[in-house]
């Protein structure tokens, strides 16, 4: 039979410049070789199969003819297509949403009296550091602006072994005792007979749980709070949560918190903006962490240790086991011992952020654990955890997560294994001499010598019973428009709950936080205030108020790493722009430009400058404040553009401040706004430097309440 087709051998481009030069630029520098893995260009390298057999043809797979069946025999193909089913690897059963960077940690000055670890005895030391941050309860395509917990899991790969501080941007959780996490995260996750709703605490599993355990409420007021919408990775908390131990050289333990500060403040967005942002961009944190290290603007938290003996455990109203409680900073100061900054980006998303392991049992010389239920029991499944998901016990030797220090063992064998001992001897003790492998060192980790004594019981200590009194300290604590958006919160999620009942429950521990939350809660959802719940433990500590729980309280000194967006049009007042990019460089602020076409507007100089966004691929959720650089003809063709109106009205809605040129009156008449304090009427270049001070306070809060009638 003839061909229906002239044979076609290959559709490829012919190794064009292009092809090669991309190829090389991005270092896919797969494997070396020798003459016949060159190509022409000298530079770029042949494509191989994984036996490194050069490849003459990847389009067409192996057929009879051009039109007869594919032939098993084609190994190049078999082995693609083998590959490729195989990609992927079950995700993290929670956190499965991350991204992580390099950086470093550097100490400031040595802690030597206080604990041996290693990283902490000599001021200006560098330590290489990992960081993954990520949502908790969403599948790994989930959206970044979820409310939700984060993630803040830190890998320290110091001289004496890596060190994971495995931690959250929220300092107390939602349990006491570890065996109760499969329950809390089954209630979170999608409900099990529908499949939904997605990386959403906002439905009746997660509140009837929530309700029923009321050691949780501490954790409930903290994620109805803008914790759980954070503006970004670069403008979060990261906490420990747990007490643990430093242990110096002469064996004295100190318990300790682990905090860490944002250099750039606290920051955290609008709940409807959030809700925006998911669809607006789902990456929205991870392109922000991106942006800003391929931008050298290196996101930096300091290390906080909030150190304390036993004598003040003892005082302490709470245990200082019970993971749903702080030490407020009033009560126990947080000494600044080192820096984590993160300066570069992954080479390949899954070999580092997927395959990264981290475990709360990695700890190091000078760090022990404590007895805290809840961290005992994550020490057994973080390692359990990794099994499964990495697939072989062989997974410390992954880059990502081997130690950078020496490392000897007596480890052996399993699937995927790296290393490649020699040697005769893999036992201990051997009598092999020196080439019999490694010995134990005196100097080694040593367990902290706690006594235990007392019954076996499951049971808990008497002041893990107090659920309240730290809730309500955090809610006075907060502003009145954090106090605002909590009770806003606490409406949304129970107002997606579909049993009364449910929402009546929560509403009943609200009662016993704070009763003025509580009645607008239930005025919220349209429903009586019910009873007090009845507390577990009758007597409830009266808590100062601590300032260092509000956002609003501790945000930036400036508007640095920040973004604003500029909307503009043909014939936008050239100085003006030039004036505002300007300042804006100074207070190290980008800039992007919306625009009706991407490719470009005139300016009123006659300059073609590109746009970075199209105006419905740019809406004012992006960023943190706008201005609005239109001409008169600009504004006449955007009233006739949806986007460009919600542009300005969902900046107004957001609390944003908001910079205008006069032409662009007729478009805030159209989003029905009104110019207020936080607006900037920009006439003349020096306009720009006045309208980012103003934006230094963030947000102008004030308007809120009159865009929040409901
Ligand atoms: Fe967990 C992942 C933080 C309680 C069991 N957890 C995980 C990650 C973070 C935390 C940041 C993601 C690590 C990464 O980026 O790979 N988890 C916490 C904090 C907790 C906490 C701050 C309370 C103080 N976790 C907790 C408990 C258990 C787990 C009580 C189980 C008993 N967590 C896991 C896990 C995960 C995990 C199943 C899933 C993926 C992984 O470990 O590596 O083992």
């Amino acid at each position: 039979m003839s061909p229906k087709n002239p044979v076609s051998k290959s559709s490829a481009p012919e190794s064009s410049e292009t092809t090669s030069a991309t190829i090389a630029d991005a270092s896919i520098q797969r494997g070396q070789g020798g003459e016949t893995h060159q190509i022409a260009t000298g530079k770029t390298p042949v494509l191989t199969t994984r036996q490194g057999v050069p490849v003459s043809d990847d389009q067409n797979s192996l057929k009879i003819g051009t039109r007869g069946p594919t032939l098993m025999e084609d190994f190049h193909f078999r082995e693609k297509i083998f590959h490729f089913d195989h990609e992927r690897i079950p995700e993290r059963v929670v956190h499965a949403r991350g991204f992580g960077a390099h950086g470093f940690f550097e100490t400031y000055e040595s802690l030597a009296d206080i604990t041996r670890a290693d990283i902490f005895q000599r001021a200006g030391e560098k330590t290489p550091a990992f960081v993954r941050f990520s949502t908790v309860a969403g599948n790994k395509g989930s959206a970044d602006l979820a409310r939700d917990v984060r993630g803040f899991a830190v890998k320290l790969y110091t001289q004496e072994g890596n060190w994971d501080i495995v931690g959250n941007n929220i300092p107390v959780f939602f349990i006491q005792d570890a065996i109760k996490f499969p329950d809390l995260i089954h209630a979170a996750k999608q409900e099990p007979d529908r499949g939904f709703p997605q990386a959403q605490t906002a439905h009746d599993n997660f509140w009837d749980f929530i309700s029923l355990m009321p050691e949780s409420i501490n954790m409930a007021l903290w994620i109805m709070s803008d914790r759980t919408i954070p503006r970004s990775f670069r403008f979060m908390e990261g906490f420990g949560v747990h007490t643990f131990r430093l242990i110096n050289a002469e064996g004295k333990s100190t318990y300790v918190k682990f905090h860490w500060k944002p250099k750039l403040g606290m920051q955290s967005v609008a709940w409807n903006e959030a809700v925006k942002l998911n669809g607006a961009d789902p990456d929205f944190h991870r392109r922000d962490l991106w942006d800003a290290i391929q931008a050298g603007d290196y996101p930096e938290w300091e290390l906080g240790l909030q150190l304390f003996d036993d004598a003040f455990a003892d005082e302490f109203e709470f245990d200082i086991l019970d993971a749903t409680k702080i030490i407020p900073e009033e009560r126990v100061p947080i000494r600044r011992v080192g820096r984590l900054v993160l300066d570069r980006t992954v080479d390949n998303f899954f070999n580092e952020t997927e395959q990264v392991a981290f475990q709360t049992g990695n700890i190091v010389p000078g760090v022990d654990f404590t007895n805290d239920p809840l961290l005992q029991g994550r020490n057994f499944s973080y390692l359990d955890t990794q099994l499964k998901r990495l697939g072989s016990p062989n997974f410390n030797d992954l880059p990502i997560n081997a130690p950078k220090c020496p490392f000897h063992t007596f480890q052996q064998d399993g699937h995927m294994t790296l290393n490649n001992p020699k040697g005769r001897a893999n036992y201990e003790p051997n009598s092999w001499g020196p080439a019999g492998g490694p010995r134990e060192t005196p100097k080694g980790f040593q367990t902290f010598p706690a006594e235990e004594a007392g019954e076996r019981r499951r049971a808990r200590g008497e002041l893990f019973a107090d659920h309240y009194s730290q809730a309500r300290q955090f809610y006075i604590s907060q502003t009145e428009i954090e106090q605002t958006h909590i009770k806003d919160a606490f409406t949304f999620e129970l107002s997606k709950v579909e049993r009364p009942d449910i929402r009546a429950r929560v509403v009943s521990h609200l009662v016993n936080v704070d009763e003025d939350l509580a009645g607008k809660v239930a005025d919220g959802l349209g429903m009586e205030l019910p009873a007090a719940a009845e507390p577990a433990r009758a007597v409830m500590t009266d808590l100062d108020p601590s300032p260092a729980l509000s956002i609003l309280k501790n945000g930036p000194k400036d508007f640095s790493g920040r973004k604003i967006g500029i909307l503009v049009s043909d014939g936008a007042d050239a100085k003006l722009l030039a004036a505002l990019q300007a300042a804006a460089g100074k207070h190290g602020v980008l800039v992007e430009l919306v625009a009706p076409k991407v490719g470009g507007f005139e300016t009123s100089d006659g300059e073609l400058l590109p746009a970075k966004q199209k105006i419905n691929g740019g809406p004012s959720v992006l960023y943190d404040a706008v201005a609005i650089l239109v001409s008169d003809e600009g504004t006449e063709m955007l009233l006739g553009e949806a986007t460009a109106r919600d542009f300005v009205a969902d900046a107004f809605a957001h609390a944003k401040f908001i910079a205008y040129t006069e032409a662009a009156q007729p478009l805030l008449d159209k989003a029905g706004v009104k110019p207020d304090d936080g607006f900037l009427a920009l006439s003349k270049p020096a306009d720009a430097e006045r309208f980012l001070k103003l934006c230094a306070k963030l947000r102008f809060w004030e308007r809120e309440a009159s865009v929040h009638a409901v």
